[in-house]
């Protein structure tokens, strides 16, 4: 079982996450945690907190020697920010009187679209800053942190993840399906959007560009891509085995997003199934879809039938809401007075897509590590390895012709 849990405030001291499950004897390249944290923290339309951080994760547990043991692994990522927040967000009843940094008022106009109203209502706070401090997407450098850590596991299992912006406001792509992994793979380095195409992430720009002068957000939508995923993760047999069930809980527990879409998406309500379903025809020559020796000339499943991998690249989409934070307030009320009031306006992004598409792909592995170690079961990285060469050759073989 592969469980984590995640706490810290924005400003607070430091994220921090502990990971439990991972099997012993997984090598951590922590080069490539920290090369996944500096993803997260760019794409155009970021704010200006992404300046003041440079995310890195520092391991207090669960690894030696630059190898997993097989105890719970503990990261924190220090907030720089804390520095200029430690009196708003002290700990302690009265910080001391030497502490620097500001005594920030109180928050008390919620902003619509966040967690503010509900977070009071709920939690019966006087400042909203104590439901804002926790639902801010911050806590997101997390979950990317330990992704990075499943897809260590998933690289010993010969998959990949990747992401692209599909959309950003009216700008899109016209047909995510058609993008490959190895477009993806080959978007430049320095992509503003990390789109696979240029043209339409120039009206991309636009559009932030347009949002930002009016004092507005702007959403979008992103697709994970997942390769070389092994036959039979997830499960048909109950609903919470279910594998496109499970991805798209993790990939709606991340800030703003509020549709998920496995392969085609909400396009298979328009169409009928001689236009949907992905066919199943023999292999020829080398193409086959990994231990199947048989081809499927599309895939608007995602990757997935009947909550389980099939062998197909894993393809979803998220759908991000415009980030809640608006320069140019909605309509809102004080919390004290009841009256009507501009929402609170906190420093935030303009659009933070690109950054939510790095979120998924750490979801996506996460959850794919967990299905794959349900799977192979194993202590160990050998015992895992070794069950998941023994299951290749007992498909491979099942499949072998009469
Ligand atoms: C974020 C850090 C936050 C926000 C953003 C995400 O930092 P700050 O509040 O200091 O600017 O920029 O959070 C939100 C958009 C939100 O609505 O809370 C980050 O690290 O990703």
């Amino acid at each position: 079982m592969l469980r984590f849990l995640t706490a810290g405030e924005s400003h607070g001291p430091s994220l921090v996450m502990i990971l439990e499950g991972m099997p012993a004897g997984l090598p951590i390249d922590f080069d490539a945690i920290t090369a996944q944290l500096r993803r997260r923290q760019g794409g155009y339309g970021r704010g200006r907190r992404m300046a003041i951080e440079s995310d890195r994760a520092q391991a207090l547990s669960g690894i030696r020697h630059g190898v997993t043991t097989g105890s719970p692994i503990a990261l924190v990522i220090p907030n720089k920010d804390w520095e200029n927040w430690q009196r708003t967000m002290s700990i302690e009843a009265a910080p001391p009187t030497d502490t620097p940094g500001v005594d920030r008022p109180v928050v008390t106009r919620p902003r619509p679209g966040h967690a503010d109203l509900a977070g009071i209502a709920k939690y019966g706070h006087e400042d909203i800053r104590n439901v804002l401090e926790r639902a801010s997407a911050r806590e997101t450098a997390s979950r990317v942190a330990l992704g990075a850590i499943a897809r260590q596991l998933l690289h010993q299992l010969e998959t990949e993840i990747v992401s692209h912006v599909v959309s950003i406001g009216a700008a899109s792509i016209p047909d995510a399906l058609a993008v490959t992994f190895e477009d993806v793979e080959n978007i430049p380095a320095d992509s503003a959007l990390h789109c696979v195409d240029r043209g339409v992430e120039q009206r991309m720009i636009a559009e932030i560009d347009a949002a930002r002068e009016a004092g507005d957000t702007m959403g979008g939508s992103f697709e994970v891509i997942a390769r070389g995923v092994p036959v039979g993760l997830g499960s048909h047999v109950q609903w919470d085995r279910k594998l496109d069930g499970r991805l798209a809980q993790a990939l709606m527990s991340i800030p703003a997003i509020k549709g998920v879409g496995i392969g085609r998406g909400p396009a298979v309500a328009s169409l009928p199934g001689s236009r949907i379903h992905d066919e199943i025809l023999p292999a020829t020559g080398s193409a086959r879809t990994r231990e199947l020796p048989v081809v499927r000339p599309t895939n608007n499943a995602g990757g997935l039938e009947g909550g389980i991998t099939n062998g197909q690249d894993l393809r979803i989409t998220s759908y991000m809401k415009p980030i809640a934070t608006l320069m140019k307030p909605l309509r809102s009320i004080d919390i004290n007075t009841l009256e009507l009031s501009p929402a609170a306006i906190e420093r935030s992004d303009v659009c933070a897509v690109p950054a939510a598409a790095v979120v998924g792909e750490a979801m996506v592995a996460i959850i794919l590590a967990e299905a794959a170690l349900e799977k192979f079961g194993g202590d160990s990285l050998d015992e895992i390895l070794a069950n998941w060469h023994a299951v290749r050759t007992r498909t491979s073989e099942r499949f072998t012709r009469a």
